[in-house]
This record gives C-alpha cells, sequence and structure tokens, in this order.
C-alpha cells in the first residue's frame, strides 16, 4: 500500500519559488522506508561500490585518510539508479512526476545519473559537516535549473546531521570574493553572516521528501546520533535544459520521467 500522494498546489509552488526549497511529507510509507533501508544496507556490509568515502572529501570531522581510523567509513553509495529495483524505482516515484513538471515548469523532466544520484549514508563516529555551498557549484548545463529530491528513511535532525539550508538564497546574486577556493561560503566574513544566520534546519519524517532547488545554499552537521541516517538522492533537469558537452554533467544518459511518471 502506498500513500495518498501530496498534490501540486499553486499555494507550495509559489513556496518554493520564493524559499526554494518544499517538504512533501509522508511520501514513502515505514514499509517502503524499511524495504529500501534492508535494500541500502545490503550495499553497506560488506560495501558494494562504487562508493565515495569521508576520507575521500576531506571536509571537517572526516578520518584524515583511508589508512587511518575510520577510513573506510563511506559517506555515498554512488550509482543508485543502476543499483538496484528499489531504487529505481524511488528515483522515478510517482510523485515526481507532477511536481517537477509544475517546479520545472516543462512536461518532461529527465533524472541526472551524474549527479547526486546516490544514497547519503552518514555513520555515526565518523561523518564530516558539509559546509554551506550551492550544488550547482560543479555541475554545467545551459540553465542553473535543476531540482534535487532527498528522501527521507529514518527521522532527520540536528543531531543526526539533517540537511540546513538558507531559504530564499537560490535567488541571491553572491559575488565570487564571498567563497572560498572550493566555493563554500566564507563563514568569518561579515558579508555572509547575515545570510547563514537565517539558516534553518530541515527536520524531517521517515518518508518525507525534501525537494530543493540547486542554487539553494545548504549544509549539514555530522551524525552525532547512533544511529546510520540513510538518504536517497536524485537530482533532475527539464530536458530542453541540456547538460554541456564534454563536462562531468553529460558521461551518462538522462532518463526521462515519462507522462506515466
Ligand atoms: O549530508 C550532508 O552532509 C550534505 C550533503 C550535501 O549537501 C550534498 O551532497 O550536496
Amino acid at each position: 500500500m502506498s500513500n495518498p500522494l501530496p498534490e501540486v498546489t499553486e499555494a507550495l509552488v509559489a513556496q518554493f519559488r520564493q524559499t526554494g526549497y518544499l517538504v512533501l511529507s509522508g511520501v514513502l510509507t515505514a514499509p517502503q522506508c524499511e524495504q529500501l533501508r534492508r535494500a541500502i544496507s545490503a550495499d553497506l556490509g560488506p560495501l558494494v561500490g562504487p562508493a565515495e568515502f569521508e576520507a575521500d572529501v576531506g571536509y571537517p570531522g572526516a578520518p584524515f585518510g583511508r589508512e587511518s581510523d575510520g577510513g573506510n567509513t563511506p559517506r555515498r553509495l554512488l550509482h543508485a539508479y543502476a543499483r538496484n529495483e528499489e531504487l529505481k524505482e524511488l528515483a522515478l516515484h510517482p510523485v515526481l512526476g507532477p511536481w517537477l513538471r509544475a517546479l520545472l515548469n516543462h512536461d518532461l523532466p529527465m533524472l541526472s545519473q551524474c549527479h547526486h544520484n546516490c544514497v547519503m549514508t552518514k555513520h555515526p563516529g565518523y561523518s564530516s559537516a558539509t559546509l554551506w555551498h550551492q550544488d550547482i557549484r560543479y555541475w554545467s548545463f545551459d540553465r542553473p535549473e535543476l531540482i534535487s529530491a532527498w528522501f527521507a528513511l529514518g527521522p532527520e535532525d540536528g543531531a543526526n546531521g539533517a540537511l540546513r539550508v538558507i531559504p530564499g538564497s537560490h535567488v541571491e546574486e553572491i559575488d565570487r570574493g564571498r567563497l572560498d577556493g572550493a566555493l563554500f561560503l566564507r563563514p568569518e566574513l561579515e558579508a555572509n553572516k547575515p545570510l547563514i544566520a537565517s539558516a534553518e534546519v530541515v527536520n524531517l519524517n521517515p518518508g518525507d521528501l525534501l525537494l530543493f532547488h540547486c542554487r539553494l545554499f545548504h549544509a549539514a552537521g555530522q551524525n552525532l546520533s547512533q544511529a546510520v541516517k540513510l538518504s536517497p538522492v536524485f537530482t533532475y533537469h527539464a530536458q530542453d535544459n541540456h547538460p554541456i558537452p564534454g563536462t562531468r554533467s553529460e558521461r551518462l544518459p538522462g532518463i526521462p520521467l515519462s507522462q506515466m511518471q
């Protein structure tokens, strides 16, 4: 049994346009969350690659190297769409078509297999914090108009490293000088302080779906709880918003969400 799908309304579309994100509650049932957790856990022990490791990114709190304590902690299971049927179905979940068509203002949304397309696996003990950034910073498309879908399979809150967002930051023009060498917001700058002070934690319940714009500044803390946090994340764009030839964004073909989805 699935839950009734949250209906697209003008008010919620307007809210997304203003804030850059939206939470749709109870998209997945408890048994669906459990089935996904089981399928994902099977790829965690023993680890089925490809995976990104905490030690690889070197973010605050990450283990120093693959050889150090916690060095083999995965940060993301990559290529989620092609991993198993459960994740493939999730990437094409029927809630996504109507919402993405409305938010992208286009009849044919496409799943990008090149960006996110992963399960975030935030482990207690060895997870890192992610600083303030816009996902579009390393992506290359005709237009900076992509939307990511972040599914919560368990509770997500400040204690286990839930996402924090800066509402409305997807429409802010940020001078290059306000970002560091890796394009994270520089928190020490006076110009950035009000923006960061306006951040909100996106608390999610199991089965909730967070949709967020690729220009929305977001960050996340470490997982200070006792349980691993598993969050499948997929990214979509309109079919006429093409990846730039020769870039990482066009390495794998997009998957259309047909009218049936
Ligand atoms: O869960 C986190 O640490 C944040 C992940 C994130 O912001 C990203 O992958 O873009």
